[in-house]
């Protein structure tokens, strides 16, 4: 998809006060909500450093954001992107933090890997000087001068949405029985396994005839999700009714044991067919949706580099900007109904999916 290009001062006129209607879900004063843009702001004031901190290429979800970043921070745009791969490991994102500091970047860009353990290293940079901008998962303290800037998904919204819209596909198609479900979570301690855990252990609780049978790491990967899941078969064999994937690439692999195993993952539970949910909503995720193969997907955005680049706009040009800032997600299936699912008192669409909404999507 073509990038347009605006310049730093334009945008900055054109981003204040860009206000949306928030969405409910509990979201506390002065949070605000945004959709990913793809316009990119130049920097046409001289060259900017910006040292990214980045967690691995795990997941499509993961190639998707890296590549938004690097076609984003580029010298054409007035940028130099300096990169480090942490390849799943927190150890080695403190140490990025602090070589960044060390080559006194002017920014860095940090989505970490896990919650916990940044403290020290976020004090340095402000002790420095440099601006941290902290995107897609979060960090456990939200201490106002921690960072200059959060922005991401709420993935506790992300699956209150998917259990949602499971307890409605249940009522709709009269299901009143006991519910078998299994649970393949992404790296502990990330945002968004939290945030997509807490929602399922919420909906375990208010639904009493839903019972996991088990929970297991699948650390975002593909590998690692069929492993864990052809445990699970081994286990619990078709007992299994729901597979809840904490990911695109948990759901390729639980999806491709399952067929190892000579069932089916489909739509229809009356039929003895195995309900996938997932998340990301990545071209294989949505290709694997439209084909019926996942019940439900519940979109997280990858593409930040556009934003991003606005936020360094934003701050370069002296301007204020949300600390906290949630990006907008969508919901996608192959059914037609149901078309909503409600969360407190926030209703939100369902989109079906089609091949030509597959094919317009960029990533
Ligand atoms: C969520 C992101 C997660 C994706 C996974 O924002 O951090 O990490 O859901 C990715 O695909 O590996």
């Amino acid at each position: 998809m073509k990038k347009e290009r605006i310049l730093l001062g334009a945008l900055a006129a054109a981003l204040i006060g860009a206000s949306l209607p928030a969405y409910a879900s509990g979201k506390t004063e002065g949070d605000s909500w945004t959709s990913l843009p793809n316009e990119v702001a130049v920097n046409d004031k001289g060259t900017l450093t910006v040292g990214y901190v980045m967690i691995g290429s795990e997941s499509d979800w993961r190639i998707a954001c890296n590549r938004s970043i690097q076609e984003t921070f580029t010298r054409e745009n007035g940028y130099s992107l300096l990169t480090s791969d942490a390849q799943q490991k927190a150890e080695k994102q403190i140490k990025a933090v602090r070589e960044f500091i060390n080559q006194e970047v002017d920014y860095i860009l940090l989505d970490p890997l896990v919650e916990n353990g940044w403290d020290a290293s976020l004090e340095e940079a402000r002790e420095a000087g440099i601006p941290v901008i902290v995107f897609d998962r979060e960090v456990a303290s939200k201490e106002e001068d921690d960072y200059v800037a959060w922005l991401g998904s709420d993935f506790y919204l992300e699956g209150q949405r998917a259990c949602a819209y499971l307890k409605e596909y249940l009522e709709r198609t009269g299901y009143e029985g006991e519910l078998n479900i299994v649970h393949i979570q992404g790296t502990l301690d990330s945002s968004a396994q939290i945030g997509r855990t807490r929602a399922l252990d919420d909906a375990l609780l208010e639904n009493k005839s839903w019972t996991l049978l088990d929970r297991k790491e699948g650390e975002f990967t593909t590998a690692k999700g069929k492993e864990v899941m052809v445990d699970m078969l081994e286990n619990y064999g078709d007992k299994i009714q729901v597979v809840y994937c904490e990911n695109d690439n948990e759901a390729y692999g639980a999806i491709s044991a399952i067929e190892e195993a000579g069932l089916k993952a489909g739509t229809s539970l009356k039929d003895g067919e195995i309900l996938v949910l997932s998340f990301d909503s990545t071209h294989g995720g949505l290709s694997m949706t439209k084909d019926g193969e996942i019940l439900v997907n519940t979109e997280c955005a990858p593409l930040y580099g556009p934003l991003l680049s606005q936020l360094i706009g934003r701050i370069e040009n002296g301007e204020e900007v949300s600390h906290i800032q949630y990006v907008r997600e969508e919901q996608f299936s192959s059914l037609a109904e149901p078309g909503e699912v409600t969360v407190g008192e926030e209703v939100y669409p369902v989109t079906l999916i089609t091949d030509e909404l597959l094919e317009a999507r960029s990533y």
